[in-house]
């Protein structure tokens, strides 16, 4: 009886089956997650944060950042106001030095009117209120307004 029956067959193939099941080496699973998902799926890895600034944002707000629109102060001429008063108006008010206030009073006396200085608006409107308040103040009718530069 050298030849196998189909019976010795399924003896041979289930004693396999068996020693695979037997032999077969334990995963290693975490015994806290074995009952879940958890157990088979590697440990989440924190994703890659994007940098809260950097260089290329600052850029991009300074390209479309516009220089604010300037205006001119201008001082006009009469024929009543004291020179040294003019100066004084020039040097307290536009932080001129004595020597620069009293040029810029005879261009003013000689053309009929001149730049005091050019200002943003808060500052510029400030400047013209503080020429007119002196003025009133001392009862001259020294006039100073402005424009767009
Ligand atoms: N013309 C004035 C005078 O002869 C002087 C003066 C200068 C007045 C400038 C106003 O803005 C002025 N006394």
């Amino acid at each position: 009886m050298g030849c196998k029956s189909s019976h010795d067959d399924a003896i041979l193939f289930n004693r396999v089956a068996l020693e695979i099941c037997v032999k077969r080496p334990k995963l290693p699973i975490d015994k806290k997650h074995s009952n879940s998902v958890m157990a088979v799926l590697p440990p989440k890895t924190p994703k890659p944060q994007a940098p809260t600034h950097d260089d290329s944002v600052a850029v991009a707000e300074r390209v479309n950042t516009k220089p604010p629109p300037m205006y001119r102060v201008l001082l006009l001429n009469d024929d009543y106001t004291p020179m040294d008063f003019v100066v004084g108006v020039l040097q307290s008010v536009f932080a001129m030095t004595r020597e620069q206030a009293t040029q810029v009073m005879l261009q003013v006396h000689r053309a009929g009117m001149g730049t005091c200085g050019v200002f943003t608006k808060e500052i510029a409107d400030t400047k013209v209120a503080q020429v007119v308040e002196l003025a009133e103040a001392h009862q001259h009718p020294l006039q100073c307004t402005m424009e767009p530069n």
